[in-house]
């Protein structure tokens, strides 16, 4: 009897853990985000630059991506990889991405190292950064799978999106968030305990963790509209989302990952690779 007793404590403790764990996180990530100088950045969550990159260099790129592109994932070379997420998730599944692309490209191994996207951030937020991982993004016509709104992980994690094609209408598929969202402590961990929940009663861990099913819509969001070579510097737990109604044109964008320095492993990103090497598929929800 006792034994059973101690058996289900176990138990319970070891699903409470995890979740007490996830939810000091988030507290963690608020405040420090409330300790941040108050600038446009830090308190709407984003900063919308135009005119950052030349249209050659979109243009280049977009070749690049269309050099490499395949209808399947695979290892390109060392760290650099394709994930088509269809491969491996049931969401997004238009997605493609070409991870660590800095690894075989001179130009965007330059641009990983020389300090400009870091810069730009650390001006913002008041202490060091670190780009992990250069991503080349196109996203494939899609209004049937595309994600709706949620944040990228629990932790501090910062992205910037540079557009190589024009993003003009909602129908070329922009990055929408909802302002300031960043700063929702309570909603966060309201949604994150409706995700725990789901994953405990439905069993299927591939539930997306960082959904935002609930306190958010289109009414509060704003979409980033803007011409190839805009910049887009964003918090990664705003609410946010690729538009869902993407049916016009395809879109290509760069993805810079960023970290605080703190943080960083020093490692490349993996996200995704295991998957594909083990063919383990609809497992997974890549950020
Ligand atoms: O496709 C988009 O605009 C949003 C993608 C997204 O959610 C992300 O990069 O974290
Ligand atoms: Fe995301």
């Amino acid at each position: 009897m006792l034994e059973n007793i101690k058996q289900l404590k176990r138990k319970i403790e070891a699903k409470i853990n995890p979740l007490k764990q996830e939810l000091r996180q988030i507290i963690v990530s608020h405040s420090r985000f409330t300790s941040h100088p108050q600038n446009h950045f830090t308190l709407q969550g984003y900063e919308l630059i135009n005119n950052f990159w030349p249209q050659e260099e979109c243009n280049r790129l977009i070749s690049l991506a269309n050099l490499y592109l395949k209808d399947e994932s695979y290892v390109i070379d060392g760290n650099c990889y394709l994930i088509c997420r269809k491969d491996v998730q049931k969401i997004d599944t238009k997605v493609q991405v070409i991870t660590n692309i800095q690894e075989i490209d001179n130009a965007l191994n330059q641009f990983f190292h020389n300090g400009i996207i870091e810069k730009l951030f650390e001006e913002r937020i008041g202490y060091p950064m670190k780009v992990k991982s250069l991503r080349l993004q196109v996203d494939n016509l899609d209004t049937k799978t595309k994600r709706g709104f949620h944040t990228d992980g629990l932790g501090e994690l910062y992205k910037a999106f540079i557009y190589l094609t024009d993003v003009d209408e909602y129908g070329d598929g922009p990055y929408t968030i909802v302002p300031g969202s960043h700063n929702h402590k309570y909603r966060h961990i309201f949604n994150h305990l409706y995700n725990r929940l789901s994953i405990f009663l439905t069993g299927d861990d591939s539930y997306p963790r960082g959904d935002m099913s609930f306190f958010y819509s289109n009414k509060k969001a704003i979409s980033f509209f803007g011409k190839a070579g805009t910049l887009i510097l964003s918090n990664q737990q705003l609410a946010h989302k690729g538009w869902q109604q993407h049916d016009r044109k395809k879109r290509y964008v760069l993805v810079c990952d960023v970290v605080p320095l703190k943080n960083y492993n020093g490692k490349p990103m993996t996200l995704g690779l295991k998957e594909i090497q083990t063919n383990s598929n609809h497992n997974i929800v890549i950020q």
